[in-house]
């Protein structure tokens, strides 16, 4: 297998010296050039700042990438076409020799291959609204429940059910732990107005709670829900009609399957006239640093 780890990811794994993995679809298809480039390298200073190695992956002409060189991320980051790569798009995209993005659900099978606890992103994927009768229910959520690695997220997005999305969770088995407060994070919005089903306030209890499940063996991930920093925050009923909108022209347009996701991202992005982009990228910001410190603990526990 063409298995590839940047020299620099590979000498703090063989260290234990903090490591935090990164997704790659969030720069592909959840936001626009150059804005996404410049999200990847700022969520990587933010933590190597935090005293962490960050490891953004991705699949590129079909090595798999754990850790990206500059060029690399500025090249993926200009690539709209790359695939977007769940569980199922991984090995296929392998053997094709072809480029992807990975989701939350394929970062955490590759994080895991090499070694990585913990890793950050802005939000999940979930079950989505209509999922009755859709049946559109994202892949990450099964992956949290049979793949050990924490992901560091601010909590799913308005645009999912959430309620449903912590149904599935709850039935999969799924920590969903709040960091800091009660109420579940609803992505551009601190609140939800839904009571977190966990909170933890200290990022090595976070580990330590990781490799709890591991010793009680039970299988799967942890998800914490970090609320997005006060001043980059979009109150609930803001953003809550534009979401209906873009909803509404999803459905008229008869966007399924993969499609939903950048869709309605990038409406969204238009209709608050980049505003939720730049709540997007400050929320990204934030979540790294919490798995930094969550990888830190990582580390003093050994
Ligand atoms: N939610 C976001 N931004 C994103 C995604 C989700 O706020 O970029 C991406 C993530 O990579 C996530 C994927 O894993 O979309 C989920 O896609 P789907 O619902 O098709 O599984
Ligand atoms: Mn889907």
């Amino acid at each position: 297998m063409n298995f590839d780890i940047h020299p620099d990811v590979a000498s703090a794994l063989d260290q234990g010296t903090p490591v935090v993995a990164l997704e790659s679809t969030i720069i592909t298809h959840g936001m626009p050039w150059p804005q996404n480039y410049e999200m990847a390298q700022r969520v990587e200073t933010v933590i190597r700042d935090n005293g962490a190695c960050p490891a953004t992956i991705a699949v590129l002409k079909g090595v798999i990438k754990i850790g990206l060189s500059d060029e690399d991320l500025r090249d993926l980051a200009q690539t709209p076409d790359a695939r977007k790569l769940s569980r199922a798009d991984l090995a296929v995209c392998v053997v094709q020799q072809a480029t992807g993005a990975t989701t939350v659900a394929a970062t955490m099978i590759l994080a895991h291959l090499a070694g990585i606890k913990v890793f950050a992103t802005g939000g999940i994927g979930g079950v989505h609204r209509g999922a009755e009768t859709s049946m559109d229910i994202s892949a990450d959520l099964q992956e949290l429940a049979q793949t050990p690695v924490t992901v560091v997220a601010a909590g799913a997005k308005a645009i999912l059910d959430i309620p449903r999305t912590l149904e599935v969770l709850e039935t999969l088995g799924v920590p969903v732990i709040t960091y800091g407060q009660d109420d579940l994070p609803a992505f551009w919005s601190r609140t939800s107005g839904i009571a977190s089903p966990l909170r933890m306030d200290d990022p090595t209890d976070i580990a330590r709670a990781h490799d709890m499940r591991a010793e009680l063996g039970i299988p799967g991930g942890q998800l914490i829900a970090n609320p997005v920093p006060r001043d980059a925050e979009i109150p609930q009923s803001d953003i809550d009609p534009i979401i209906a909108q873009a909803l509404q022209e999803a459905e008229a347009q008869g966007i399924q399957a993969k499609a939903v996701t950048p869709f309605l991202l990038s409406r969204i992005f238009e209709l608050t006239e980049g505003k939720s982009l730049a709540t997007n990228i400050a929320l990204v910001l934030s979540n790294a640093r919490v798995a930094a410190q969550i990888a830190a603990g990582f580390s003093k526990l050994g």
